[in-house]
């Protein structure tokens, strides 16, 4: 017999469990994160992330992008360091970034945003000895799906965290975007208890799912977030609370309920039509004050 455990996410739930700053904190007892993505066609998205992870509290934020845009993204994000990696094609040349980047100095990665496809990564045997949480999104998914069967076997190092879109969900499982929209508990639960990753599959009511199966459904955000680097804007949420939260659940169905919810802030005193991701990230500082 199957059990079922679905619960929508609460704000008295996200309340109770944000993550809280001690009066004694330094900025390396808070955790160090990397963002890994950018090419030449994509310098927003990976600015888009960091930016929305040190708003998120992350107590030191490094950002690995391909040399060629290090000065562009630099004078984009102040607060970050950055790690240029060697590149071709505008995007980052490495097919192993262990071989390149100390990936175990970092207590939380993510890889995707703006990365790019035209090299070959194996994600698997870069990642597999990483002992922190492990962010996938994005062209990072897209670099996953040709490799999956790898990742079946446990990762030895920590959490596996993937945050698609019904078209980055299909990709992964070979199926349809009309079929992931028609079962995605059944598709997310299916694929997060085989591959034993955390799955977050977003739309207008996203679904996150533990490896064993759990689920928890986002009812805040709204339409103002159909644009072009929303996606990008989460990632750095989840990134920088998973540093800051116990359990990887509590944080990432507070970043998915505060994601949404900044969008609903917006639309308060902006028309829907023109939120941007710049403006969710701006706004995240008064969402966060308004859940203490
Ligand atoms: P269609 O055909 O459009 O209707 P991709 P991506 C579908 C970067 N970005 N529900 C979609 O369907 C990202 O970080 C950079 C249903 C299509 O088939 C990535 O690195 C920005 N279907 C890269 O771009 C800002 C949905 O999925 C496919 C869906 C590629 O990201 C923008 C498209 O997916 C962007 O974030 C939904 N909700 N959403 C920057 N400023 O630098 C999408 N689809 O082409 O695999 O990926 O999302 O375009
Ligand atoms: P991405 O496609 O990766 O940029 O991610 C889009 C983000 O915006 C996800 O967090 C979605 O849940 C959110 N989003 C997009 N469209 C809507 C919508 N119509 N209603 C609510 N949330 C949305
Ligand atoms: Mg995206």
């Amino acid at each position: 017999e199957q059990r079922i455990k679905r619960k929508l996410i609460t704000e008295e739930d996200v309340q109770r469990t944000l993550a809280k700053r001690m009066p004694d904190a330094h900025k390396g007892s808070i955790g160090k994160a990397l963002v890994i993505g950018g090419s030449l066609q994509m310098t927003g998205a990976p600015v888009l992330t960091t930016e929305a992870c040190l708003r998120s509290g992350a107590g030191l934020t490094t950002l690995a992008v391909p040399n060629n845009i290090h000065f562009i993204v630099s004078q984009k994000t102040t607060e970050a360091t950055f790690l240029p990696l060697g590149c071709e094609n505008g995007e980052v040349k490495t097919s192993n970034f262990s071989q390149e980047i100390g990936l175990n100095d970092y207590d939380a990665i993510a890889i995707g945003p703006g990365l790019g496809r035209t090299q070959t990564y194996s994600l698997f045997s870069s990642f597999n000895d990483y002992k922190g949480p492990l962010v996938i999104d994005a062209d990072g998914l897209y670099h996953l799906s040709n490799e999956l069967g790898k990742w079946k076997e446990d990762r030895k190092g920590g959490p596996t965290i993937i945050t698609p879109h019904p078209g980055e969900m299909a990709r992964l499982i070979g199926t349809s975007i009309s079929e992931v929209q028609k079962c995605p508990f059944q598709l997310s639960k299916d694929f997060a208890e085989v591959y034993q990753m955390y799955v977050v599959l977003k739309g207008p009511y996203t679904i996150i799912t533990s490896p064993n199966g759990d689920q928890w459904i986002n009812t805040t955000g709204n339409a103002s977030l159909a644009k072009g680097g929303s996606g990008d804007v989460l990632t750095g949420i989840i990134l920088a609370f998973l540093l800051q939260h116990r359990n990887v659940t509590a944080a990432l169905t507070n970043a998915v309920y505060i994601h949404g919810k900044t969008a609903d802030v917006l639309v308060e005193t902006h028309d829907i039509i023109s939120v941007t991701a710049t403006d969710v990230v701006e706004r995240l500082p008064m969402v966060l004050r308004s859940l203490r």
